[in-house]
């Protein structure tokens, strides 16, 4: 059972804070510190009209801002605060770090200033739809789940409301990213969830070492009262909490030895109680039972009771930019799956596919190896790959001969080609396994592109 916690935290009242990155963390961490009583100057070397946009609401605020360079006025300050955008090693950092300025990033930051439960997810793919199920699952009489972090809602936000607001029964599910645990001190969930690890995020952390490790960073404060849920059909992650103090609730598809048991057609608590029916969990795929497995399982810690567990794997539907079936027309299915910006995830796509598909994939290389998918285009029912822009000749050098691939510029010509080469019957598959900044905002934009371009080229 978890409960509230005392953090530790630094004093930052009538102190000088500097924020680094004026985009959603630092903003909700500078209203947050401000709040909070301490001199707040938050700083973006850019000077887009985004972030202009931005620096004008925080002076309005009457929050100390500056755009397009960092002062050296940002070293005469207590504590900094970066955003998980910002490279931790890069000269700024360094520079402060070699002041003995404490360097924090926001969600470090946050979580001095609640006592509520933390529920922390992590892992390279599933984090968003475990969180969301998780939440929707903590929202009962006497608890409600309050989502934050690597999502898109800074954990500071919700702390700054919950503060606001002296709300007293709050858990707060978090999001964590890799690149979220770098920066981190005394974070310290109460409950933190590892999905699985597969290579992602490689250009930013060098080597797949040094991304496992930030991964597990997350539970590198626990103590025995708190508690860690893993994938125990996971290589890394069933080895790595050997030495950990905390309690361990490991979760998978073939073990018994976990609190839910996927036993044939049914789950069943560890005690033999029925939960729920195959059948009737809403979304579908193996990694989605996983998911919802990882999830229950931090619920039923939270004390959440079965019944309420059991209604969301049935009403769960998932997320959107997930695998999402956008339409079917003249016979040919288009699935928007354009949160998949690794390659396990690309996998997990094109297993759970039984139509022949023709795959888009392109963007940004995120440091993958491309030809790591191989084996699975030969398993699988892939007949052809429409790549398109940065990685685009990376990704068609890659498959060699393996499969029929054709090489096009943006995603628009690749759905039209796409289109030419279709027959009834196949599956438009967008599992792009690239990051969407070449010619995109974020995956949203990427994924709304796809679903007007097919709904459009289909009016
Ligand atoms: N900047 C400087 N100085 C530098 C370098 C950068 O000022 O030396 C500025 C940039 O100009 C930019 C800001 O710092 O304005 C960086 O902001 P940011 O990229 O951290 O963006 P935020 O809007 O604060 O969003 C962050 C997360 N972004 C990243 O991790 C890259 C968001 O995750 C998260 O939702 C948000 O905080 C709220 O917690 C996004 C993401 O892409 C969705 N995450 C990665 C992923 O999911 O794969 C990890
Ligand atoms: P994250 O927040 O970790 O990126 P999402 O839930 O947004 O995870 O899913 C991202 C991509 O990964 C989607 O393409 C989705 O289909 C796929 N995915 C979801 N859960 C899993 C899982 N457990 N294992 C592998 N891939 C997954």
């Amino acid at each position: 059972m978890i409960s509230t916690t005392k953090r530790e935290k630094i004093k930052i009242k009538n102190k000088p804070v500097s924020i680094i990155g004026l985009g959603r963390s630092g903003i909700s961490a500078a209203k947050l510190a401000h709040h909070l009583g301490a001199q707040v100057k938050i700083s973006d070397s850019s000077n887009s009209i985004d972030i202009n946009n931005n620096a004008d609401k925080m002076l309005a605020k009457g929050i100390n801002v500056e755009t397009g360079h960092h002062s050296s006025a940002l070293y005469d300050s207590s504590l900094w605060i970066v955003s998980p955008g910002i490279d931790i090693n890069s000269d700024i950092i360094e520079k402060a770090k070699n002041l003995n300025i404490p360097v924090v990033g926001e969600i470090e930051f946050a979580s001095w200033f609640t006592n509520s439960p933390i529920i922390a997810v992590t892992g390279s793919n599933g984090k968003t739809t475990t969180v969301n199920a998780l939440c929707e699952m903590c929202q009962t009489e006497n608890q409600k789940g309050v989502l934050g972090g690597n999502i898109g809602t800074p954990f500071s936000y919700n702390v700054l409301n919950e503060l606001i607001q002296k709300s007293q029964n709050n858990i707060h599910i978090l999001e964590i990213s890799s690149f979220q645990m770098e920066t981190i001190i005394h974070f310290k969930p109460n409950i933190c969830v590892f999905l699985n690890i597969s290579p992602d995020h490689l250009n930013r952390h060098g080597t797949l070492e040094e991304y496992i490790k930030m991964k597990l960073n997350m539970a590198k404060n626990l103590n025995k009262d708190d508690f860690i849920v893993y994938n125990i059909n996971d290589s890394i992650l069933k080895n790595s909490f050997q030495k950990n103090p905390a309690k361990q609730f490991p979760f998978g598809i073939s073990n018994l030895d976990t609190t839910f048991c996927v036993n044939g057609i049914s789950i069943k608590d560890s005690y033999g109680n029925f939960l729920v029916r195959k059948n009737d969990i809403a979304i579908t795929g193996e990694h989605n039972l996983m998911n919802l497995l990882a999830a229950a399982t931090a619920a039923k810690l939270s004390n959440i009771p079965n019944k309420t567990i059991a209604g969301i794997f049935k009403s769960f539907n998932g997320v959107t930019h997930r695998l999402e079936n956008v339409l079917t027309k003249n016979s040919i299915t288009y699935i928007n799956d354009s949160k998949a910006t690794n390659l396990d995830s690309v996998i997990v796509a094109i297993k759970s596919i039984e139509k022949p598909i023709v795959l888009l994939m392109g963007g940004i290389n995120k440091g993958a190896d491309f030809r790591l998918i191989l084996p699975y285009i030969k398993s699988c029912h892939v007949k052809l790959i429409i790549t398109y822009g940065k990685a685009a000749g990376e990704i068609s050098t890659a498959l060699g001969d393996a499969v029929r691939s054709i090489k096009e510029i943006d995603l628009n010509s690749a759905v039209k080609s796409a289109q030419s080469m279709a027959i009834p019957g196949d599956a438009i598959l967008l599992s792009p396994g690239c990051a969407s900044f070449d010619q995109f905002k974020n995956f949203e934009e990427r994924g709304n592109l796809f679903k007007k371009l097919v709904s459009n080229n289909h009016d």
